[in-house]
């Protein structure tokens, strides 16, 4: 079997991100360059881990371009192409799509379907849906007709107080979560094992696993130290400047995996 490698695309920081869609925070100024700034440590970050980066090309007319992870579930065997839930955000869809029909098959969400990236966490062929308000009923139904002939089970999450179930809860380990149990109860992921935020630190249950470390915001000290007490490696990246946008790391980049001789078809 040829060796894989990582993949991570990416999109800049809109120029337009001081008018993002905002759901449980109130508006707050955001400072464009350190957000910027910001995301560049982040794609630095995932570099330094070995992983590919392609950057997609800017849109600043779409406030939360930035937030790649809403407009596709990127799978082994194919990528679907969501239809967001915030209207803003669905001319996000199509340059993602360009750049993903590189590496997977391409399967398409329809009116009146919703789903957002953000709100699928995939633990081996389970795939856990948050019940958000940007994932709706038909969107659910849809992921479940579009990856059960892969072998993909749905099973939709309840979950509240934050925007996307990955707000609420990431993967850290092999069957082993990070979670906010203010948010979202840890029952609903059978067979796997939790830790838990710090309670000081509700945002912290986001972050992104990739060779065998795991990138998390720089602002949840606490957080960091139960991760490190339990073995995992931390990659701390400061984001609270995009966390005013109502994103965290997650939500900054499509990962998957490539197969060594390129394209993943
Ligand atoms: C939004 O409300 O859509 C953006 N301001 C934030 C999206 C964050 N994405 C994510 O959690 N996956």
């Amino acid at each position: 079997m040829a060796p894989s490698s990582v993949h991570a695309l990416v999109r800049p920081v809109s120029a337009s991100l001081a008018t993002c869609e905002l759901t449980h925070l109130a508006r707050t100024p955001i400072d464009l360059p350190r957000a910027t700034a910001q995301h560049a440590e982040y794609v630095a970050a995932l570099r330094a881990l070995g992983v590919t980066v392609c950057e997609l090309p800017a849109a600043d007319d779409l406030p939360d371009a930035v937030f790649i992870e809403d407009t596709a579930v990127v799978l082994d065997e194919v990528a679907i192409i969501t239809r967001p839930g915030a209207s803003s955000r669905r001319g996000e869809t199509a340059a993602v799509a360009r750049a993903l029909e590189e590496y997977r098959p391409l399967l398409w969400m329809d009116a009146p379907e919703t789903l957002d990236g953000g709100d699928v966490l995939r633990v081996d062929r389970t795939l856990y849906v948050g019940l958000s308000e940007r994932s709706n009923d038909a969107g659910i139904r849809a992921l479940h007709a579009l990856t059960s002939p892969y072998g993909f089970e749905v099973v939709p999450v309840a979950f509240e107080g934050c925007l996307h179930l990955k707000t609420a809860v990431t993967a850290v380990g092999e069957r082993r979560l990070l979670l906010n149990p203010d948010w979202v109860s840890p029952e609903a992921f059978v067979g796997c094992d939790w830790l838990t935020v710090d309670p000081a630190e509700p945002f912290a249950a986001n972050a992104v696993l990739v060779s065998g470390a795991v990138v998390h915001g720089a602002d949840f000290p606490l957080t960091r130290a139960r991760l490190e007490a339990a073995g995992i490696r931390v990659v701390p990246v400061p984001a609270d400047e995009l966390a005013k946008a109502e994103g965290g790391v997650t939500c900054c980049s499509l990962v998957f995996a490539v197969s060594g001789t390129g394209a993943a078809r």
